[in-house]
């Protein structure tokens, strides 16, 4: 059993590591590491303590102090610990282990993807190349020999520059990179294979020449040029908006097909998951083409916030990562539009984020423990953790916010830190007291998301509306947080100027109860807050259904418009009376249709979501205790109301041809594309045949994949008939491309029918099913779970699939395996019913064999069913 690691044993490394040098030697069939480690005793550590490292999964081939050979069978070890005896103020160690990379289907440590030998080491894959104390605040500069067969292993790659290139006997060669800028162990990385490059030159601000390298399988070389613009512009963004110049002569970024995340922000060798990198209109979608320009921009923003400055523990993940979000949020938002970039962001975090933060994974942005980091790369540490420099950003207003930034970095360049010195470079920046850096960091420690309740008291003779707002954490012991609110006073036809003549006020919250006075009224406004969700909390405001429409129809701010709507949209869904007349729905409605009009001439992007309904997963959780299935089918009907309030609409959009056009990636074009498949996805309940023509029109023509897969997902979704044919025809046409193929696997494990649940069976057992292809597993398995009627079958069925598919893939990737298992989370909303099914898998699954890694998540799991 893995013990459980506190934020509060943190203790500093008893030594410094100043210089890591690696040999890594590749073969067919094993590689060998020999590392050299310096070793300088820090003052104040104990003269006889031994070296503490890390090392798993490999097999100790030598190991010696200052040249002196020691029998690994005198080392001390205790699971992945070794305890070194290292006497002497310095010295150096080192080591040679042998690692066996084909057989390494964890995906953490050295491994091979299609023949490409390739590294993941963040958090703690290092450990699983060689024997080093792997933890972030041991920084070292690299230097790394690298060996292998020359037609094999062509591109030999680490991170740094590369120093030197040699022939050697018998067809092998060499490369030798060194980094000159200290780094922790997780961002090592190292790349070896057959690799065709895309290159490309960025200048830099401050003069540097630097060579882009995109390096992926030949045949993916076309899909490169939309990564490499992403890459130019983020490089050009962080100099303007953070004043961050890249620093090394080389930046390179390597594809590979079997990647457990997204990407990894590897100093100077980044390494991506080929469906974040890799993008054509002939293959990716249009919101493929969107995570590839922030999946890139983020990385590449690790540069400075992460890998310059970098994290003193793993309970500080959000240092790197929740700042890194927001920058590659606001980075988004600049390319195309911070409106639509701010609803999206915002609708994923309160569909995801919050449903997780209610349940039983529920963490504090820094958590306090944990048993396995890998656990902990949260929606809670990255979308909540970015939503906090948001709310900095806010308060502090963009130019102070970017003086606390340079500060950061100035003061923490090549170090190692926590949320406190993130926190003090703006208190001392700005000259604020000390009390402020204590009184955010609560955001960081606290869980749960906050509940804002607003009590509000008209005056009509007087024009004087008293406000007062209390603040609530799930836990009553929680202390206040700061919550900076954006607020607008609506009137019946327009906003209502504030006294200062304004039309939007900050307020801010930042004890549990406090009261505003608004004088001066002409007329009884709906007070509009959390403009732009400048805070994220929810709001436990009493608006009536007419209050919620005219904030629909009045509000200009885009996003505070969406969410009446949604608020509105959620009453309807989980009124007892929602039938067809309820008035609530018909309020709902009629400003639907009345802003739907206006919303697709002036704001094409907002009318594209302006019909989402609620998730799921946030009804569940403002009325836990339902039936999925129940609450689903009336979503649908919802959905089906709709599409035939608007049925005239629908043929209109579709005229304009936007998904017939050929492909151009601008926010306009992407607005008009996703509006059109608005129109598509509404007009395929009530007006079928027109739907098809254009399903066929589409299919026929191809003229980019965001089209065809719109048009197929319409037709397989709604079971029409040659539904067989059609995912056949596209089979027989993108068979060999693995990332369309996924989309093929998806959209078939999608379709919204309890009888998907045979058909994932059979995806299971096609040829092209590879289960130790991470995107293709996901593709299968995480789309099952997302599908309601498949997952929540009234029998339990979808369950125990469920639960063993993670144990199948926990034996072989059980980073994959426990995150998939996540799924399990959404339960503690629904029927105790349906609870009990997923307790008794839960209990399964727990009674068997499980890596650390899936064993702390179902544990979590079932506690949060403990009444089960
Ligand atoms: N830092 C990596 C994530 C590593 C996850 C390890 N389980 C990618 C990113 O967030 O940028
Ligand atoms: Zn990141």
């Amino acid at each position: 059993m893995k013990p459980t690691i506190y934020l509060r044993d943190y203790q500093p490394y008893p030594f410094e590591v100043p210089e890591v040098s690696l040999v890594v030697s590749l073969f067919d069939t094993h590689t060998d590491v020999t590392t050299t480690l310096t070793v300088v005793r820090k003052a104040q550590t104990a003269s006889d303590a031994p070296l503490v490292l890390a090392g798993t999964g490999f097999e100790l081939l030598q190991l010696s102090w200052n040249g002196v050979a020691l029998d690994p069978a005198e080392v001390v070890r205790s699971d992945e610990c070794w305890f070194v005896p290292a006497p002497g103020a310095q010295g150096v160690l080192r080591s040679t282990v042998r690692l066996a990379p084909d057989q390494n289907l964890a995906l953490e440590g050295l491994y091979r993807s299609q023949g490409l030998f390739c590294t993941q080491c963040e958090p703690e894959g290092f450990r699983r190349i060689t024997l080093h104390p792997d933890r972030p605040d041991v920084l070292s500069r690299y230097h790394v020999r690298i060996e292998a067969d020359q037609a094999q292993c062509p591109v030999l790659l680490s991170n740094g520059n590369c120093v030197k290139q040699e022939v050697l006997p018998h067809g092998r060669h060499a490369a030798e990179w060194t980094d000159p800028y200290p780094k922790p162990s997780y961002l090592f990385a190292l790349v070896a294979g057959d690799l065709a490059c895309l290159e490309d030159t960025f200048v830099t601000a401050e003069g540097r020449s630097v060579r882009l390298a995109l390096y992926t399988e030949p045949q993916d070389q076309d899909k490169c040029g939309h990564a490499m613009s992403a890459l130019k512009a983020a490089m050009a963004w962080d100099e303007q908006q953070y004043g961050r110049c890249y620093d090394l002569d080389v930046y390179m970024i390597v594809a590979v097909s079997h990647f457990n995340m997204g990407a990894m922000e590897n100093k100077g060798l980044n390494i991506f998951n080929t469906s974040c990198v890799l993008a054509h209109p002939d293959t990716t979608t249009d919101a493929g083409f969107q995570r590839v320009e922030s999946v890139v921009a983020h990385e590449y923003f690790h540069n400075w916030s992460g890998n310059r400055v970098t994290c003193r523990d793993w309970f500080q993940l959000c240092l790197k990562e929740g700042f890194t979000v927001f920058r590659d949020q606001q980075f988004s938002g600049d390319q195309l539009s911070p409106a639509v970039q701010r609803l999206e962001d915002v609708a994923y975090l309160t569909a995801h984020q919050f449903a997780e933060d209610a349940g039983p994974l529920s963490h504090p942005v820094r958590p306090e423990s944990f048993v396995e980091i890998n656990n902990f790369y949260t929606l809670t540490v990255y979308e909540k953790g970015a939503e906090i420099a948001r709310l900095l950003h806010t308060v502090l207003g963009a130019a102070a916010f970017r003086r606390g930034c340079d500060r950061y970095f100035a003061d923490f360049d090549g170090q190692a830190v926590t949320v406190e010195d993130f926190l003090g470079s703006f208190q001392r920046a700005l000259s604020l007291p000390e009390s402020w850096v204590s009184l955010w960091l609560r955001w960081y420690q606290q869980a749960g998301t906050p509940t804002v309740t607003v009590h509000s008291d008209w005056s009509a003779a007087q024009g004087r509306l008293t406000v007062t707002l209390s603040q609530a954490l799930p836990d009553a012991r929680a202390l206040p947080v700061p919550i900076p609110l954006r607020v607008a006073l609506v009137g019946s036809t327009g906003l209502l100027p504030w006294p200062d003549g304004t039309q939007e006020s900050l307020w801010m919250l930042d004890e549990r109860t406090q009261t505003w006075v608004v004088e001066g009224l002409t007329e009884a406004p709906v007070l509009s807050l959390n403009r732009g969700f400048s805070a994220p909390i929810r709001l436990d405001q009493s608006l009536s259904d007419d209050d919620l429409a005219r904030l629909m129809r009045v509000e200009t701010e885009g996003f505070s418009r969406w969410m009446a709507q949604q608020r509105l949209a959620q009453r309807v869904l989980l009124a007892a009376e929602s039938g067809i007349d309820g008035a609530s729905r018909r309020a709902w409605l009629a400003a639907l249709v009345d802003s739907f009009d206006a919303l697709v001439v002036d704001d094409p992007a907002l009318a594209a979501r302006w019909l989402d309904l609620p998730p799921l997963s946030q009804l569940a959780e403002a009325q836990p205790g339902q039936d999925p299935l129940a609450l689903y089918a009336r979503r649908e009907a919802l959905q089906r109301a709709v599409a035939a309030a608007l049925q005239d609409r629908w043929p209109k959009i579709l005229a304009e041809g936007a998904l017939a056009a050929p492909y151009t990636y601008t926010s306009a074009a992407l607005s008009a594309r996703a509006l059109a498949r608005v129109a598509l996805s509404h007009a395929a309940w009530v007006l079928p045949e027109l739907a098809q023509r254009v399903c066929d029109a589409l299919l026929t023509s191809a003229p980019h994949m965001t089209a065809v897969q719109a048009a197929l997902a319409t037709w397989v979704h709604h079971q029409w008939p040659g539904a067989d044919q059609k995912l056949t025809a596209f089979y027989t046409r993108w068979q060999h491309e693995p990332l369309v193929l996924d989309a093929w696997f998806a959209l078939q494990a999608s379709v919204p029918a309890a009888e998907t649940l045979a058909t994932a069976d059979r995806l299971l057992a096609h040829p092209d099913y590879d289960a130790t292809v991470p995107n293709r597993v996901r593709a299968v398995v995480a789309t099952v779970a997302a599908n309601v009627p498949a997952f929540h079958q009234v029998d339990g069925s979808g369950y125990v699939w469920f639960g063993q598919q993670v144990a199948q893939l926990d034996a072989r990737n059980p980073q994959l395996a426990s995150r998939l298992a996540n799924a399990f989370a959404s339960l503690r909303g629904f029927d105790v019913g349906r609870q009990r099914q997923v307790a008794s898998v839960l209990d399964g699954l727990l009674a068997g064999d499980l890596s650390a890694d899936s064993r702390e998540t179902l544990s979590r799991l079932r506690a949060g069913l403990t009444s089960i």
